[in-house]
């Protein structure tokens, strides 16, 4: 009797491979990581799984009344949509059974959250960014921030757990839910993004080592404020719009960031009259796609520094953001 070759089981054409699901990846690449690789491991794990909780109730939101703001308003002063405070109890709640996390820093809350006082790692997130956009059914999306606590398992949090430089990351990702919902992270190892099979309920890797095309053509930048724009802003906007490129801006940073991640192309989200010290926050929105950005060879700047370089003195720090392919943000600074 002949045995089965797993080459053709790999290359059958009647059953294609699905790939690699993100536990097994998770679990494959875990010696990457330099301390305790089961807590983080365990950690991803627990926020893909919030994230799959979270596009379940995302993609239902019209049909079961989670449309429309909840009559409060977060620490940035923005009403607070239902599904802002929906996915924060999510992500919230999935860390706290998950025990490797001791503090979580969220825009949602005022202060940072206390969870396991013996975990060992402290997460910055935004649950739902692009919350102006729920309502009326374009991309939204998560941005997190894994740092190792400074202080020792079991003592006290103190400061300098919570307000570590970007550089002090050890994992960033973001989740995307658009046409399809997608999981893109690095440990700093690279960059991989995972797409949801919701029938399986599982992310397979579909964008194994991700990189930021060097240039591109592509400019994202809500230039309605432009008037205050400062003049070195508004000469790169020009030169954009004398080179022929294309404006694409949707509103939900994570998507923005996406497509010019696969594409090629700059975010500027610059400082205006408004928000002098520009909109995003540093430790929940930037950090991580800063992180994101470098490892995939692209820049993230403030338009002085390195956004990883920036030590936050509080936790809604704001600050203005340049992040895309190399050579265009690049060409920005130098205006
Ligand atoms: P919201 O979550 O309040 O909609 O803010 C989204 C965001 O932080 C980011 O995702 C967008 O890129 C940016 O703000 C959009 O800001 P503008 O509406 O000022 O363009």
């Amino acid at each position: 009797m002949n045995k089965a070759q797993l080459p053709s089981i790999e290359s059958s054409r009647i059953a294609h491979s699905i790939g690699t699901a993100l536990d097994r990846f998770i679990k494959n690449n875990q010696d990457q990581f330099a301390f305790a690789s089961g807590e983080l491991s365990q950690l991803l794990r627990d926020i893909a799984l919030a994230s799959k909780v979270v596009n379940r109730e995302v993609n239902k939101a019209g049909l079961i009344d989670l449309m429309g703001a909840m009559g409060t308003q977060n620490t940035a002063g923005d009403d607070q949509q239902k599904l802002d405070v929906l996915a924060n109890i999510r992500f919230t709640r999935a860390l706290a059974k998950g025990g490797e996390v001791c503090a979580l820093v969220s825009e949602e809350a005022e202060s940072y959250v206390d969870l396991n006082n013996e975990g060992k790692y402290v997460i910055a997130i935004d649950p739902l960014d692009g919350s102006s956009n729920i309502d009326v059914n374009v991309s939204i999306g998560t941005i997190f921030s894994v740092y190792r606590r400074k202080s020792s398992a079991g003592t006290p949090i103190q400061e300098i757990d919570i307000l570590q430089a970007g550089s002090d990351q050890v994992a960033a990702g973001y989740v995307l839910y658009g046409s399809s919902t997608m999981l893109v992270y690095t440990t700093g190892h690279g960059v991989n993004g995972f797409t949801y099979e919701p029938t399986l309920g599982e992310y397979f890797l579909s964008h194994p080592n991700m990189r930021m095309p060097d240039d591109g053509k592509i400019f994202s930048v809500n230039e309605g404020p432009s008037n205050s724009f400062s003049q070195p802003v508004k000469d790169y906007l020009q030169f954009c719009k004398d080179s022929h490129y294309t404006a694409r801006y949707i509103g939900s940073l994570v998507a923005d960031f996406h497509r010019n991640m696969l594409k090629g192309g700059i975010y500027i989200y610059p400082a205006t009259a408004k928000d002098p010290a520009g909109k995003l926050r540093l430790m929940y929105e930037c950090n991580a796609l800063a992180f994101i950005a470098e490892q995939a060879g692209g820049v993230a700047s403030d338009g002085v520094q390195r956004i990883l370089e920036i030590k936050p003195d509080r936790l809604h720090q704001r600050t203005p953001f340049y992040v895309g392919s190399k050579n265009m943000v690049e060409k920005a600074l130098s205006f």
